[in-house]
């Protein structure tokens, strides 16, 4: 949920989706994860609208490593995206869930063998090599399949978005990619055009995430367009797919300025058309990766207040029942989050606190500083655009169980993951056994 969409409802509670929170919570318990439904298709929509209208060919792949789960998955097949994967377990969730492979796309800079036959199993759509040594390793595989695979090569534009040095990826000093500087991109270019089992359909790149300013975009695109005419002058080669990523920034807080979906999607499209135009080439097909900007805004996570300890003069901490184990970002990024008391949502500001996780760190704080109405213990918090990067980087840390998921929509709710049981946490765990060793 975004900041400027909150529904209050007439007992003062907040609502998503039409559902209340109060009950949401009474029904599901906290810890609890909600998505609007309608939001992440709108979200969608719009991408697909944006492209539409450029009149380019494109594919808006949902990067799950966002939040990945079956019902997600089928949301995105049914929103005509298609899915960006990761790993196995995201490969898994998508086939799992019946999203049709050819428009699976797989990620990663270290794809194992096992990885990469399950998706040629599974006859995916594009894989998109990160480097030499997954070169060798997927074309052998290829070779013994005996079946022409389509790649995308990923290049690092050597481009430095400003955003948490965490979460850049597209300076020279990366894991990902193949550097376009020091030229291991044209020579990955060639050696993959070498390769009787490979067609190259294109190139990839990803600047970083959480990127609020279109011109990092434009920036990237002129970049690799000037590295595609060495390539062309060296090889003949002229990409039919140009990936240019995701990283596309949302609003967390009234501190962030994001540009909106239509932004992004339109400087990008009239960058590429014209870039390409000028050169009389074709127009590539043009691919982006949303993860955040397609979930982030659509979810909030409910929390319940417990303790509550005052330090006068010096801060008051407001404990809820999550925490790093269910929402890393603040501990990992320092990210910032808005939150509301979700049961009196629609009173005014009293007092500044700290909001606090449950977890054995002093680093485990949601957020720093907040102003809310006077908190007490059993309040219900409710914490802003959880979407992205949440439930999928949850932890078990502390032996927490991690929370439920549900979707909203229309005044209804579902469940899309279940809440884990302490019986969950010992599943794999083994006994001690006489004749073990
Ligand atoms: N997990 C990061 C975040 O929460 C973003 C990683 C993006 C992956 N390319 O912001």
């Amino acid at each position: 949920m975004s900041l400027h969409q909150m529904k209050i409802n007439d007992r003062g509670h907040l609502e998503i989706g039409d559902c209340d929170t109060v009950e949401l919570a009474r029904q599901y318990g906290t810890p609890l994860y909600v998505y609007d439904e309608m939001k992440i298709r709108q979200n969608a929509r719009r991408f697909l609208l944006a492209f539409q209208q450029s009149g380019c060919s494109f594919q808006v792949a949902y990067a799950s490593k966002a939040f990945s789960c079956i019902a997600m998955a089928e949301l995105a097949e049914e929103e005509n995206l298609s899915l960006d994967v990761v790993s196995g377990g995201e490969l898994y969730t998508a086939l799992k869930a019946g999203f049709p492979a050819e428009r699976i796309h797989f990620h990663g800079n270290n794809k194992s063998e096992k990885e990469l036959r399950m998706a040629l199993d599974a006859e995916i759509g594009c894989f998109v090599v990160d480097n030499f040594f997954e070169l060798e390793l997927l074309h052998d595989l290829a070779r013994e399949y005996q079946r022409e695979v389509k790649i995308l090569l990923r290049l690092t534009p050597g481009i430095e978005a400003h955003t948490h040095k965490y979460i850049t990826t597209g300076q020279d000093d990366s894991k990902f990619g193949f550097n376009v500087k020091n030229n291991h991109a044209l020579i990955a270019i060639k050696e993959s055009l070498n390769k009787p089992y490979f067609h190259l359909s294109g190139v990839h790149f990803h600047i970083g995430s959480q990127i609020f300013d279109v011109h990092g975009f434009v920036q990237a695109i002129r970049m690799i367009r000037k590295h595609l005419d060495h390539v062309h002058e060296e090889t003949g080669y002229e990409v039919e797919v140009l990936n240019v990523g995701g990283g596309f920034g949302i609003q967390y807080t009234e501190e962030d300025h994001p540009a909106s979906i239509e932004n992004y999607i339109q400087t990008i499209t009239s960058e590429v058309k014209s870039e390409w135009e000028k050169r009389g080439l074709k127009f590539p097909e043009i691919w982006v990766e949303p993860g955040r900007s397609l979930v982030g805004n659509a979810a909030i996570t409910l929390y319940r207040v417990g303790a509550i300890k005052d330090i006068p003069g010096i801060r008051k901490y407001v404990s809820v029942d999550g925490g790093m184990t269910d929402n890393i970002r603040p501990a990992l990024y320092q990210a910032k989050y808005h939150a509301v008391l979700a049961n009196r949502a629609g009173e005014s500001p009293h007092e500044e606190v700290a909001i606090a996780g449950k977890c054995c760190e002093s680093g485990d704080i949601l957020v720093r500083n907040i102003h809310l109405p006077k908190v007490n213990s059993g309040d219900l918090l409710a914490l802003f655009s959880t979407g992205a990067y949440g439930y999928s980087m949850a932890s078990n840390y502390n032996r927490l169980p991690r929370p439920a998921v549900v979707f909203v929509k229309n005044g209804k709710s579902r469940i899309v993951i279940k809440r884990e049981t302490y019986e969950d946490l010992i599943q794999n765990d083994r006994r001690k056994q006489v004749f073990a060793y």
